[in-house]
């Protein structure tokens, strides 16, 4: 089978030999040319799907043109404690957008708590969102709001990471580190 398969491919090995040096050149460097073209448009279409994916997924859970996090810490905790107080500094560049929800592994729940002074004693309430007012800063700090892990599984010791995901109403979930630092 191939060997009768063999004898036509040898044949036209041997013309394309036999033709003059400058056709065959033209010839190599033609089909080189064509198959860069082929893999260029191949991973241009891969492109467009990897990225049409990832801005998808960014859309989802990130929105980092709108919404913007930094200082993120968490104070450390004393062993045996139950929770454990998150601190941020949230930067909206974009439309009004509120803080839904807080999630954390190393927490049965994170609540988002407001600071208020009641008559000489500061008291936390528990909000069910938090308002993110458009092209504003919102800190999160001791004394005033804050994400509280409730349930901690374990102390929290300075230097550890801790991952959270912070939903927002618009910008929708972002996945974020907090470093936990001593008290100050
Ligand atoms: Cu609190």
């Amino acid at each position: 089978m191939s060997l009768i398969h063999g004898v036509p491919v040898m044949q036209k090995l041997k013309t394309t030999i036999t033709e003059p040096a400058s056709r065959i050149e033209k010839g190599i460097i033609i089909g080189w040319a064509i198959l860069v073209l082929v893999v260029i448009m191949v991973a241009a279409g891969l492109a467009r799907f990897i990225v049409a994916d990832i801005s998808a997924q960014e859309s989802g859970d990130a929105a980092a043109d709108t919404i913007a996090v930094s200082d993120l810490w968490i104070r450390a905790t004393p062993p045996g404690a139950r929770t454990a107080a998150a601190y941020l500094y949230i930067s909206n560049k974009g439309d009004n957008d509120r803080l839904l929800e807080v999630r954390s592994e190393r927490a049965r729940s994170v609540e988002i708590h407001a600071t208020q002074e009641q008559s000489g004693m500061m008291r936390m309430s528990r909000l069910d969102s938090l308002a993110v007012p458009a092209d504003s800063d919102l800190q999160l700090g001791p004394g005033g709001y804050h994400l509280m892990l409730v349930e901690i599984s374990d102390t929290f010791v300075p230097g550890d990471s801790v991952l959270v995901t912070l939903i927002f109403e618009k910008a929708g979930a972002m996945d974020v580190n907090f470093t936990v630092r001593d008290a100050r």
